[in-house]
């Protein structure tokens, strides 16, 4: 596959495509914006929901990849994550099938796996401890439900459509990790940046589903996959680590919030405001 150039990005006004829409052009992208969500200063950008079909018609018209941020991305009603997730990302993969688009880059979650117990040693975690991308699913909410359909749909596609995605199970991609358990899970945006860049021209690539983090001291798992796409992580939540432990001190084995990778999705998932 050519490297791309026209990427469609969509979830372009979220807190990851405002980051993504800062560095990933310096990679040599140029980028269509779309988003349901106006996005100020970008008249090109489209805005329109991913339930309508046209507007997503046009929107992948010419491209050459598309990254597929656009989701509901927290806990809510059922209803809710169905028509955003579940529906959204079939409406972009028909879009993407009948444009004859060559690859999807899916932001899936660590939900998708939440009730993974997290590694019990560390930090740092001995390599043959560090849980593995064929874990069993395990979703912690309808939102990590919602990210195990789309690891589904992308892999139809590939089978029955020859459209090839990388699936991105992201940590928590943000300026800085906020809680002690981000110090384990935590994708810097520079790396996040550098991930996708590696899953949008990484050669033959089918469906691959990996897990996105940076070279975290703390790491829960094996970036083995997604380094086996070019990617290089040069950042490490380490540097974060005593100003957030002094805070909250370590993570709590008896807490249940501490146990499984998906945190508090687990216990007390975040309401996305109804
Ligand atoms: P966000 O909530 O800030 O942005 C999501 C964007 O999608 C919003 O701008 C929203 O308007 C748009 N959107 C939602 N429903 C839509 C629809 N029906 N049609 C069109 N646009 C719609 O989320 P964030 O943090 O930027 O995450 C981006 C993606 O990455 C999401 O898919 C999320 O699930 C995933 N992810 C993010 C993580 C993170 O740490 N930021 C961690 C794991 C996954
Ligand atoms: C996610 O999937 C969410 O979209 C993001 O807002 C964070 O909560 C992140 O996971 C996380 O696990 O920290």
């Amino acid at each position: 596959m050519p490297a791309p150039r026209t990427v469609l990005l969509t979830g372009a006004a979220g807190g990851l495509g405002t980051l993504m829409r800062g560095l990933l052009p310096a990679y040599g992208y140029e980028l269509r914006l779309f988003d349901v969500t106006p996005i100020e200063g970008e008249p090109d950008a489209i805005t329109a929901d991913l339930a309508d079909r046209a507007a997503l018609r046009a929107a992948v018209a010419g491209v050459d990849a598309v990254l597929h941020l656009a989701a509901i991305s927290l806990e809510a009603p059922f209803e809710k994550i169905l028509r955003a997730n579940v529906e959204g990302t079939y409406h972009l993969y028909e879009a993407v099938r009948e444009a004859g688009v060559p690859r999807v880059v899916f932001a899936s979650s660590n939900h998708a796996v939440g009730y993974t117990p997290r590694p019990a040693g560390g930090p740092p975690v001995a390599r043959d401890e560090l849980i593995p991308i064929d874990t069993p699913r395990r979703p912690d909410t309808y939102y990590g439900l919602s990210k195990c359909f789309g690891e589904d749909l992308a892999q139809l596609y590939c089978d029955r459509h020859g459209v090839e995605t990388v699936s991105v199970r992201i940590g928590s991609c943000f300026m800085e990790p906020t809680s002690v358990r981000m110090l384990s899970v935590w994708l810097s945006p520079g790396d996040g940046a550098r991930l996708f860049h590696a899953a949008l021209t990484a050669p033959d690539v089918g469906h691959s589903v990996v897990y996105g983090s940076s070279a975290n001291t703390r790491l829960w798992w094996d970036l083995s996959s997604a380094r086996a796409l070019g990617y290089e992580p040069q950042d490490d939540s380490e540097q974060f680590a005593a100003k957030l432990v002094a805070e909250q001190g370590e993570l709590d084995p008896e807490n249940p919030a501490h146990r499984c990778l998906g945190g508090q999705f687990v216990t007390d998932p975040p309401q996305w405001p109804l």
